[in-house]
């Protein structure tokens, strides 16, 4: 039998591994992971401590939830729904240490996401992107701010805000946990970035709410973190909380945190 060239063995192989991946690709399935954080630290849900705010009028005018004869506005760091107890601005992803796969039908992400200022607090508070996208930072209100991040892959950056003045934060790469971003004229300031390079990750609304769709069938672990309380289930929980997502939606009810 003539030999075959080393090329054309190499050729061959390619193809056999080519078919191999394809089938493994076509077999994937796909479900959407939902779930609800809840407060679960008591009886009584922690209610917003207030931030003093001193004489800055402007901060007092534009913020609904204000208290000018106290000259405070509410801490939004622990949010907890008055009657549903539902936990906002908690952060849900999964890892592996492989990459994922992904959906090819997975819609786009829009090429940015945005954040304002326009009451003294970032608005939102918790902020989720996807590597590539950029962050456009706002500032609706008549006051100076600055936003000044911290990362661990980021170099990070302290941008001034001019009144009306957006910026954009373009090349964020993902990190493991979110960033701290801070406006460091108004201290109280404080907020999250998280950035993830896969598309697997949510952030809980008003109600605790969170639903990842498209995410890969089989075996994996999701975290669950929130900027006062760290891991769900503490240190026990910081390599993720293993999850088997299966069917077309994986429903993991309700989830309690805090303490
Ligand atoms: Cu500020």
């Amino acid at each position: 039998m003539k030999r075959l060239s080393t090329h054309v063995v190499i050729a061959l192989a390619a193809g056999a591994l080519m078919t191999a991946t394809d089938r493994v690709e076509a077999q994937q399935a796909w479900s959407t992971i939902k779930g609800r954080i809840v407060w679960g630290g008591g009886a009584t849900r922690p209610l917003p401590d207030q931030l003093p705010v001193g004489a800055n009028a402007a901060c007092l005018a534009a913020n609904r939830g204000a208290n000018a004869a106290k000259g405070t506005i509410p801490d939004e760091s622990v949010l907890v729904h008055r009657r549903d107890l539902g936990f906002k601005n908690v952060f849900v992803w999964l890892i592996s240490n492989n990459s994922f796969p992904v959906n090819p039908k997975m819609p786009k992400f829009p090429p940015q996401v945005e954040v304002d200022q326009p009451s003294c607090m970032f608005w939102p508070r918790a902020i989720a992107l996807h590597q590539g996208q950029v962050l456009v930072v706002k500032n609706t209100s008549d006051m100076q701010h600055n936003v000044r991040y911290i990362g661990k892959n980021n170099p990070g950056a302290s941008i001034t805000l001019a009144p009306r003045g957006p910026t954009q934060i373009k090349g964020l790469v993902a990190e493991r946990l979110p960033m701290v971003v801070v406006c460091d004229i108004h201290g109280w300031m404080k907020g999250r970035i998280a950035v993830f390079d896969h598309p697997y990750f949510a952030i809980t609304d008003d109600n605790g709410n969170f639903e990842i769709p498209n995410a890969p069938v089989g075996q994996f672990a999701i975290m669950i973190y929130h900027e006062t309380f760290g891991y769900r289930l503490g240190k026990d929980s910081r390599d993720g909380e293993p999850i088997n997502i299966k069917g077309a939606v994986t429903d993991l009810g309700n989830l309690k945190m805090g303490k």
